[in-house]
């Protein structure tokens, strides 16, 4: 069959708005196959305030096969500074963010002279299919920043350029910043996929321009992501602590620590290590005499939501399906099983599972049953998921194959949570309710897998970054894990900074923030820091912007509280004039004991000196009357204190919130000197600069 390129058409003329520039709208479409025929389309388009949707739609005389595909659409893109000569990518300002392509794959915003990674050979054979490594078209080059489903660009600190597939059902959409080329190039991955006649909506893509949330609004509310209707859950996973040594004494043990403290979390999950083997999904280990039901019983019995752990689209070389099913495995076009990844805490190589198969299905179906109804789990942590749709299938795309095992997953746990893990994120926004967005964290900072460009290796670093610039999905379909943070000193080794700024990050931008320590051996220190997280309260992102390089900076709102936090991310010291010296904030000075108010709106900014990994939190100073200048009693204070009254006789009372752990000290800004009341002791007022008088209040 002669492969030829059937259309190359500039299409309609309009304006779209871009930076502060008007530009004219010109596009390019490609679309080839191997059939001679050739494919008549339309482009429709739909305006609201920032966006717009274009709609490729073909009509299909025949069937064609998208083999040699391409289905590609170009847009015009000029860099920020025009000036700047073609190559000179080291001095582009614009930043890109590219979505990788599952949920471990790390995404940040980048520089225009920056490589997306490849994988090295040597781990290719290995890693290889975690990723996209063995299918993306792309050169891995300077100038060419290639992601999938979304991605934006942003020319200044507050506004974007978004682009993002509204539908990707039929296959992913690859989107790619050609730097060099002056285009943005959007393009269907279709390899090997079969459609019969008929009419489609090819491509459905939104562009929005704007300031960060109403360009995600326009995504969200255009692409039927529906608001997640949950409030956003704290809990405990088994992995990041035992590992897969886990038993049914430690998870005991572990829900009786959270029992004795009466700690007000949501889900115990149990990972991986229960099972005799990958795949073995109803034959449980002798590390657990009672079985998974008596667990799941012992976790509702402190009122908590049983969850469990295990992959459904893959089996291991020692498992009772490799032995016994290998009619189970998917094959490639050569008869070869597909392999999936290799795991040295298994049984090296694991293989892809035949979705398609009926047999896969009803087991699988079996396996929830069993799961959900039987043994009474309220959600499955459902992992590895990519390996359902490494190759394409029975003339289906990746991403159709990806789809439609994420929707059957759905329909087999009904009304019961799942939460996604090793998944592209856009088949887990409709079908999810929780899920990962960062890779696994480690219990160091860095990875030693950066050595092979690993973009979904073990990392907290990665894992603090994704939380950061995958914020904006939270909530949308699902609710964002950010993965664990650990406060123990015990089989941690990461300092105490790290672990603070892991800590925070997950609690600003998580809608599922676990721990996997056993806090009956916290220190008294410790304890105290995993309580101030209670009450778990959703937080309002506000903007989120780079400081230099490893800085980085967030603000956000909880009720009616403002915050900001500075992060270091070097191992370096860093000093830098306070971002934000027109407003006064409120941090915590633990040298002195006592809160200090940042405020500079005419003169030079204060200096801020940060220690290597260290995050500072401050709090914005409310206008009221009176107002909570800082407490340590929660890690954002003040969004624990429901009400603040002072009556005429200087009596104060504090309101707090359900689910306050700690006690603690609250430091009150009052208009008026004197002495007043608190807990039938008297408390004098001291004089705090020009901003009124302070009260020191232990509860
Ligand atoms: C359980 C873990 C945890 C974790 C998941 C996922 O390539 N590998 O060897 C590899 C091992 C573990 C892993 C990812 C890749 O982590 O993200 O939270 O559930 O599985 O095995």
């Amino acid at each position: 069959m002669k492969k030829i390129f059937l259309l190359c058409a500039y299409i309609f003329g309009g304006y779209f708005a871009f930076g502060q520039e008007k530009e004219l709208k010109t596009a390019n479409v490609f679309l080839s196959c191997t059939e001679n025929i050739s494919i008549p389309y339309t482009i429709e388009t739909e305006n609201s305030v920032n966006a717009t949707i274009y709609r490729l739609k073909i009509q299909l005389p025949d069937s064609v096969h998208w083999k040699e595909m391409r289905l590609e659409w170009e847009y015009p893109y000029h860099v920020k500074d025009e000036s700047i000569p073609k190559q000179d990518l080291n001095n582009i300002s614009d930043k890109f963010f590219v979505n990788g392509f599952q949920s471990w794959t790390e995404s940040r915003e980048r520089n225009a002279a920056e490589k997306i990674p490849d994988l090295s050979k040597i781990a290719k054979p290995l890693m290889g299919m975690y990723g996209d490594y063995h299918f993306a078209q792309t050169k891995h080059q300077k100038g060419e920043i290639w992601g999938w489903n979304y991605g934006y660009i942003r020319q200044e600190t507050d506004k974007m350029l978004l682009f993002a597939s509204l539908n990707e059902t039929k296959g992913y959409t690859q989107i790619t910043f050609d730097v060099i080329n002056h285009k943005i190039i959007l393009r269907k991955e279709l390899e090997k996929a079969v459609w019969k006649k008929g009419d489609y909506v090819a491509m459905e893509i939104l562009v929005a321009n704007g300031k960060d949330k109403e360009c995600f609004d326009a995504y969200f509310e255009k692409g039927k992501f529906p608001k997640s209707t949950l409030s956003p859950q704290t809990g405990w996973t088994s992995w990041y602590n035992y590992y897969t040594n886990i038993s049914q004494s430690i998870i005991m043990e572990n829900v009786a620590a959270f029992a004795k403290e009466k700690t007000p979390i949501q889900y115990v999950q149990i990972d991986d290590g229960w099972q005799e083997g990958v795949g073995d999904w109803l034959r449980v280990n002798e590390k657990f005499p009672l079985g998974m039901r008596y667990l799941a019983q012992a976790i509702h019995c402190q009122n908590y939501q049983a969850g469990l752990w295990l992959a459904p689209f893959i089996c291991e070389r020692n498992s009772e399906i490799f032995r016994n099913h290998s009619h189970w495995i998917l094959k490639d076009e050569k008869g070869r099983k597909v392999k999936a990844g290799f795991n040295p805490g298994w049984s090296g190589e694991f293989y892809a599972l035949d979705f398609y198969n009926p047999e896969v299905r009803t087991y699988l179906k079996g396996v929830f049953q069993t799961i959900l109804e039987e043994w009474e789990f309220d959600m499955v942590k459902l992992d590895f998921l990519y390996g359902v749709a490494i190759i394409p299938q029975k003339g289906k795309s990746r991403g159709e194959v990806m789809a439609e095992a994420m929707q059957f997953l759905r329909e087999c746990c009904g009304e019961k949570k799942i939460l996604g893990c090793g998944v592209p994120l856009n088949a887990a926004m409709l079908t999810t309710d929780f899920c990962r967005i960062g890779p696994d964290i480690g219990l160091k900072w860095g990875t030693m897998l950066k050595l092979f460009h690993n973009r979904e290796g073990i990392s907290t670093e990665y894992g603090i970054q994704n939380a950061t610039f995958r914020h904006q999905l939270n909530g949308h379909g699902f609710l964002n894990d950010p993965d664990v943070y650990n406060l123990r000193s015990k089989n941690n080794k990461l300092t105490q900074n790290q672990k603070y700024t892991l800590y925070l990050t997950n609690q600003i931008f998580g809608g599922l923030c676990f721990t996997s320590d056993n806090i009956s051996e916290y220190t008294a220190a410790e304890m105290h820091l995993y309580n101030a997280q209670f009450p778990f309260l959703a937080k309002n992102i506000l903007s989120v912007y780079p400081l230099g390089q490893h800085i980085q900076c967030t603000k956000f709102q909880i009720g009616e509280y403002k915050y900001l936090t500075i992060s270091n991310l070097s191992k370096e010291v860093v000093s830098f004039a306070f971002p934000e010296g027109n407003t006064p904030y409120v941090y915590f000075d633990s040298a002195q004991n006592r809160p200090i108010i940042l405020h500079s709106p005419a003169g030079a900014a204060e200096n801020i000196s940060l220690a290597p990994y260290e995050t500072r939190l401050f709090l914005q100073k409310s206008n009221e009357k009176i107002a909570v200048l800082y407490d340590n009693i929660h890690l954002f204070a003040g969004s624990e204190i429901e009400k603040v009254e002072i009556s005429a006789n200087n009596e104060v009372k504090i309101s707090f919130l359900p689910n306050v752990k700690n006690s603690g000290t609250i430091w009150l800004l009052v208009p008026t000197a004197g002495t007043y009341l608190f807990h039938n002791k008297e408390v004098m007022a001291e004089k705090m600069g020009d901003w009124g008088f302070l009260l020191k209040l232990t509860e």
